[in-house]
Order: structure tokens, then C-alpha cells, then sequence
């Protein structure tokens, strides 16, 4: 067998090859079960074993090439293709653009900003902190015991295994609060817009969501004045001057007492009418300062008390725009 001649051969037609179903022809009419290097392997049996070895290796060099050669030029070839298709394709520059209406803020920042709006006008003044935070001001301070479901692997993001310096993605916005009564004497009066996390997802929730939180601490504010505030808020967020409400007790452990507020809304041929009717829909958690709470951050609760309350920005934003999921 005059491998020299194969080998010569195989290359040449491999190179002229131009299009894959070819080559493929090309490639077992070498390397397939009927193939030439095939049949070669199946005739070294009859040979000696000097000879089987000797030939048994020059074969399979062989094989290795061409297998080698046909990789080589499937590579050309689909590079060959690829810049044909792209040579043929034309782009216009000429064309106008398409008639998109220019840009929008974001949903959860327009209602991130209406909420500041109004809170402003009542005179809070706004307060940031990080996302990351310590376990004492995420939970302890808020005393939120320590077997409280609230802490639950499956509900917190926690960071470290550490138990010296235990630190989590926060899960409310109350640790700034916690961060400001440590930070300022009272009378305090700020909400706390941004972003929290918890681990749950589905339509209607997700890890990373939005909430903003409101905090006043001064020597005389009652449940009475704060539930003045949270009407008024929400009859200038929801632009309803007629807005039907209700307060229902709750339970929380940074408030005591606690409630709920609700909004009433009906459903008229589908669609939901918001503000109005006999059915509820929850809107926000409030209630007055646990004295606890105010003790843990160095404020003498025998001399200052206040109010609080929180409410989910992507709940509101949605029931505002009417939009229906979340994602
Ligand atoms: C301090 C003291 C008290 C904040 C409060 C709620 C009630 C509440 C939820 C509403 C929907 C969170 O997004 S949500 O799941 N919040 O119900 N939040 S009172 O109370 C505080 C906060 C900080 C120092």
C-alpha cells in the first residue's frame, strides 16, 4: 500500500472540498465503516506481527490526518459561508428610525418619588443607609426575638456563618431608622425609601424588592396622629379625596400597638375600581414605636414616643398603574 499516494490524494480532495455535505461524502468514503482506511485495518490480520505493527501505525497516522485535515476544513468552510451570508446582507443607513416615543422613568422611581413628594410636603426629611447590615440592627434593636420566623434561613439572605459579626441583605428599611435614633436625638421625623431583600420569588414576589418606611419620635405624636398621616398620604397618593379606609389591629414586634391599614375597592365587569365598595385590599403596617425599640437605640421611652409604618413600593406602584405582574 502506497501511503505516501493515499495520503497525497486525501489532502488534495479534501482542499477542494466546498461545502460540508461533501466533505462529510468525502470523510467516510476514508474514515466510515466501508471507508479505504477501514478496510486497510480490517486486511491487517492477514499480515505478520512485524508487519501488522509496522503497518498498523503508518495507518493509523494516517487516519489521524485525515481526521485532522477534515476538522481543518469544516472551519474554512463555515467561515466561508458565514462571510458570504454577511457579504449579501446590506444594511441601510438611510432608513428613518423607528418611531419609538422617547425614554420613561422606571415605575418603582416615579413612584419612589411621589411618595418623598407628598411625605416632604408633611415635613419628613429623607434617610438612606446600606443594603448590608448587621443582624442587631436588622433584627435585635427592632426586638425581634431571637427564634423569631422573621430570621428564618429561608426568609433572610444572611452573609456570614459568623456568629461575632452576624450580617445580613437587610429585609426591611427599619435598620436606618435604628442607624438614626443611635445618629440624632429626637424629635425625628423621616421615611426611608429603597431597596430590600428576602428569599422568595414568584408573580408576586421578588428577592430584591422596594419598601419605604416612616418613622416620628417626639414627646407628644399619638396613634391619632399617625393615623391623620397615613390617611392624608394615601388620599394624595392615590388622588382620591373619597379614599374609604379601614384600620385593623395587627401585630408586629417594633410596634405596639399595631395595625393595618386597608383600602376598599370592587370589581365592576372585571375591572377594579379602586378606593370604593366592600371589598379590602391591605395597603400598609403602621403602629407606635415599641418602647423596647427606643430603649435598644439609647432613647429614654419614659420621655419620647412616636410612630411608625411600612409599606411594599411595588404593592402600591402596581395598584396605582394597574399593572398586573410584578416581573
Ligand atoms: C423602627 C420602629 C418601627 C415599621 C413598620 C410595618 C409596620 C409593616 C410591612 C408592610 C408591607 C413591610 O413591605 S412590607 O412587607 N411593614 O407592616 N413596618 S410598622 O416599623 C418600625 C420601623 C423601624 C425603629
Amino acid at each position: 500500500m502506497d501511503f505516501s499516494k493515499i495520503e497525497k490524494e486525501a489532502i488534495e480532495k479534501i482542499n477542494s472540498v466546498e461545502d460540508l455535505n461533501e466533505l462529510e461524502k468525502v470523510r467516510l468514503s476514508y474514515l466510515g465503516k466501508k471507508g479505504n482506511i477501514s478496510q486497510e485495518m480490517k486486511n491487517i490480520a492477514n499480515l505478520s506481527i512485524e508487519e501488522k505493527k509496522e503497518v498498523g501505525k503508518k495507518l493509523n497516522n494516517l487516519k489521524n490526518l485525515i481526521h485532522k485535515k477534515i476538522e481543518e476544513q469544516k472551519i474554512i468552510i463555515k467561515k466561508f459561508i458565514t462571510n458570504k451570508k454577511i457579504s449579501g446582507e446590506k444594511i441601510d443607513l438611510s432608513l428613518p428610525s423607528r418611531n419609538f416615543k422617547s425614554g420613561k422613568i422606571h415605575p418603582i422611581s416615579q413612584t419612589i418619588e411621589e411618595v418623598i413628594n407628598i411625605f416632604s410636603s408633611m415635613g419628613f426629611s429623607v434617610a438612606e443607609g446600606p443594603d448590608i447590615e448587621t443582624d442587631y440592627n436588622n433584627f435585635t434593636a427592632l426586638n425581634i426575638p431571637p427564634h423569631h420566623p422573621a430570621r428564618d434561613m429561608q426568609d433572610t439572605f444572611y452573609l456570614t456563618d459568623n456568629e461575632k459579626e452576624k450580617l445580613v441583605l437587610r429585609t426591611h428599611t427599619s435598620p436606618v431608622q435604628i442607624r438614626t435614633m443611635f445618629k440624632n436625638k429626637p424629635p425625628l421625623k423621616i421615611i426611608v425609601p429603597g431597596r430590600t431583600y428576602r428569599c422568595d420569588s414568584d408573580s408576586t414576589h421578588s428577592p430584591m424588592f422596594h419598601q419605604v418606611e416612616g418613622l416620628l419620635v417626639d414627646q407628644s405624636s399619638t396613634m391619632a396622629h399617625l393615623k391623620g398621616c397615613l390617611i392624608d398620604f394615601l388620599k394624595a397618593f392615590f388622588e382620591i379625596d373619597t379614599l374609604k379606609y379601614r384600620f385593623r389591629p395587627s401585630y408586629f414586634p417594633f410596634t405596639e400597638p399595631s395595625a393595618e391599614m386597608d383600602v376598599a375597592y370592587k370589581k365592576i365587569s372585571g375591572v377594579l375600581k379602586f378606593g370604593e365598595g366592600s371589598d379590602w385590599l391591605e395597603i400598609l403596617g403602621c403602629g407606635m414605636v415599641n418602647p423596647r425599640v427606643l430603649d435598644n437605640c439609647g432613647i429614654d421611652s419614659k420621655k419620647f414616643q412616636g410612630f411608625a409604618f411600612g409599606m411594599g413600593i411595588e404593592r402600591i406602584s402596581m395598584l396605582k398603574y394597574g399593572i398586573t405582574d410584578l416581573r
